[in-house]
């Protein structure tokens, strides 16, 4: 085992809070152990926000600990009110599966098919416990005054909390004794939010198993901008670990543009790279801000994580064509990524003389100006310059016949897609 995995989030900033930072940083020290973080399927995709703890997850992983990810096909068909202003409305037990299949492909994709990662999903014991036996095991241990205590209830006292998101914590809690009875998991980790939860849970395996019983907790920081402004969310929403949501080359751009000030804090918490070479990074940012080397470091090291090298190097390509003009080299699916912000138009796929092609696609507002633009080398077609009046436009020539690509003047670009 190489350095205490505990030390290696401390440097990285990502330690919040521990339930007992001796205990753990001696448990890691000598011994190879379990631990855990849950996500619920309230989605069909994960965000960046998720990948935080995940990559924690990994790093035990690579230190030689074993992460059990929890699916919450369970808690998800309940909702956590933690870190929510109002009650959550209940997705059907159909929807909770169709998410609970999009996540747990997500995370075979992070972790891989590694033996010392496990992926299990809480409904397969929550749903096993009767009414009775959990009022009686589990409903008896909680105290409803330390519940009501609890940030989460607490701040929704005003505008209320239905008994079902109200119980949510003891199902936490019931999932992380059914894993350190099954599994010897003996950590669970997560988001600052999770905090409640997670000591719930210990609070209880104390009092059932002794308290002595050696279970852990540790949160990793919220993720703050140096703005102010949310983490992750952009004005067109939620970066998304789904290609379909979130583009490769999106999620390549959305790296790539981080502030200065935040890129070095990123660099730590979303990539691998050794304390070393984040120390480089961090003085060429210092020296050479205007050459964003941090910024592509960050933008290729996580790009390639989540989505993979060949969509990595997709994105890259694009970045460079947009910026040299030269989009021939890209094929329909990159082309598509590239242009997927651009105004669409729409054309049919007839042959047709420039002129008429740029007045009927409504990219040119008139004849006379669809002339001059072109005679004037203002128009670019797929790449080509056109200078020719007469020129003849065929949408099927290339990107599979699916769109044309239109440049008019130096940046402003057109999606003509074939109807
Ligand atoms: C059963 C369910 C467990 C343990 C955890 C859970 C899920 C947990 C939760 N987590 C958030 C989520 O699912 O709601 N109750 O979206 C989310 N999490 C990652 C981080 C988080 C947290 O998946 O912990 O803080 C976001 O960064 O909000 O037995």
């Amino acid at each position: 085992m190489q350095k205490n995995i505990i030390d290696e989030l401390t440097w990285r900033d990502a330690v919040n809070q521990q339930t007992d930072a001796e205990g753990l940083r001696e448990l890691v020290e000598h011994k190879s152990i379990s631990l855990y973080c849950g996500v619920d399927p309230t989605g069909d995709s994960m965000h960046i926000g998720h990948l935080i703890p995940f990559m924690m997850m990994k790093r035990f992983q690579l230190a030689g600990h074993h992460p059990y990810i929890v699916i919450g096909g369970g808690t998800g068909s309940i909702g956590d009110p933690s870190g929510r202003k109002s009650e959550r409305q209940l997705q059907t037990m159909a929807m909770v599966e169709h998410n609970v299949e999009a996540l747990s492909g997500q995370m075979r994709q992070l972790f891989g098919a590694d033996a010392n990662v496990s992926m299990v999903n809480n409904y397969d014991w929550l749903s096993k416990i009767s009414l009775l036996d959990f009022l009686r095991d589990y409903g008896k241990l909680f105290n409803i005054n330390t519940m009501l205590a609890k940030d989460v209830v607490a701040s929704r006292l005003d505008v209320g909390i239905s008994f079902t998101e109200f119980t949510y914590q003891i199902l936490q809690s019931v999932d992380f004794m059914h894993l350190h009875d099954a599994h010897d998991v003996q950590l669970q980790i997560g988001g600052a939010d999770q905090w409640g939860n997670i000591t719930s849970g210990i609070d209880m395996i104390h009092k059932i198993e002794g308290s002595e019983t050696e279970v852990y907790g540790l949160t990793i920081p919220l993720m703050l901008k140096a703005d102010g402004t949310k983490f992750g969310k952009t004005a067109g929403g939620a970066i998304w670990l789904d290609p379909e949501k979130t583009s490769p080359y999106e999620f390549y751009q959305f790296w790539l543009n981080q502030d200065d000030r935040d890129v070095v804090r990123y660099l730590k918490f979303f990539t691998f790279l050794e304390e070393s070479e984040i120390d480089e990074l961090a003085q060429k940012m210092a020296t050479a801000p205007e050459k964003r080397e941090a910024q592509r470091r960050l933008a290729e090291e996580v790009t390639r994580f989540v989505h993979g090298q060949h969509e990595l190097e997709g994105a890259q390509r694009i970045t460079e064509v947009l910026f040299s003009g030269d989009i021939k080299v890209l094929d329909v699916n990159e082309a598509e990524q590239a242009f997927q912000k651009a105004p669409t138009v729409e054309i049919t796929n007839e042959v047709k003389n420039i002129v008429d092609f740029l007045v009927d696609a409504k990219i040119e507002s008139s004849k006379r100006q669809a002339r001059e633009d072109v005679q004037n080398g203002a128009i670019t077609v797929n790449g080509d310059r056109i200078r020719e009046t007469t020129a003849e436009i065929n949408p099927a020539a290339n990107f599979d016949g699916k769109f044309v690509i239109v440049r008019r003047g130096k940046k402003k670009y057109f999606l003509a897609r074939v109807k």
